[in-house]
């Protein structure tokens, strides 16, 4: 599957120039990546900030629902992740999946994810908005941070660029693991983290602790709380306690 790379200097978000293109690509047959060198106005889930340092790697995945091997769009996220670690795992070895599409190197961030959707009269499509710590990261945030050079791996955001485009464009391929869903749940949990450990889950409004007991079919994360019960969790930060 081929992509077209449209690149900028200076934007505000990748994601928001990927949505204000959305309408061009109505007939386009490829999936399209979208990088700049810098963003002003980084996002993050819950419209948090994603502090965009130069040199770091700030790129969007636009994907036409129509275009993807596979009609069950929920599991976006989990495959996501799977390719974001694939990628890393060209630099560094110990990377890990932080549920549910964070990369973590070390226990410490290195990048995220923040997926959207948009509907354009009948069309669907998916933006997959990527930061990767290159050269620096922020200090104080919700989860500690690290960089690629922080961690010893000296790249350049173009070779970035490339190993992200060879994992992702299996999101076109009817041949990969992305068509079977067992197959994506059981490859996430071979590199993710937490699992069986003690975890707080903080939400929007209230924190939960329990025991981080599975992922299920749809990516939603099964939380045994201290009753036993165990409740589905679809969004929130989560933190190692053990
Ligand atoms: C994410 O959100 O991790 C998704 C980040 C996606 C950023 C990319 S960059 C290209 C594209 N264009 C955009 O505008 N966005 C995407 P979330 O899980 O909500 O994590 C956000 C939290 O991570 C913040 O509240 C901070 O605590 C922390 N954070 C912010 N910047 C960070 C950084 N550079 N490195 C590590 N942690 C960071």
């Amino acid at each position: 599957m081929i992509f077209d790379i449209i690149k900028f200097e200076e934007i505000e978000s990748t994601n928001i120039t990927a949505k204000n293109i959305i309408n061009d690509l109505k007939s386009d047959s490829h999936f399209k990546i979208i990088t700049a060198k810098s963003q002003q106005n980084g996002r993050g889930r819950y419209d948090r900030e994603w502090v965009s340092e130069e040199g770091n790697f700030f790129t969007s995945i636009i994907l036409k629902k129509e275009l993807l091997p596979f009609k069950d769009t929920n599991l976006l996220p989990i495959i996501s992740a799977i390719f974001l670690h694939d990628t890393l795992s060209e630099y560094i070895d110990n990377c890990k999946i932080k549920w549910p599409n964070d990369i973590l190197i070390n226990g410490k961030k290195i990048s995220g994810v923040l997926i959207e959707s948009i509907k354009s009269d009948n069309d669907i499509f998916y933006i997959i908005g990527i930061g990767i710590n290159n050269t620096s990261f922020p200090k104080e945030m919700l989860y500690p941070a690290t960089s690629l050079k922080y961690e010893g791996v000296s790249t350049s955001n173009e070779d970035i660029l490339k190993q992200l485009m060879r994992k992702f464009s299996n999101f076109g391929n009817s041949d990969s693991f992305v068509v079977d869903k067992l197959q994506i749940i059981n490859r996430w949990k071979e590199k993710a983290s937490g699992i069986g450990n003690k975890i707080e889950i903080r939400q929007l409004n209230e924190s939960i602790n329990g025991i981080f007991k599975d992922i299920d079919n749809d990516g939603n994360l099964l939380l045994q709380k201290n009753n036993n019960e165990i409740v589905k969790i679809s969004a929130g930060d989560i933190f190692m306690l053990d």
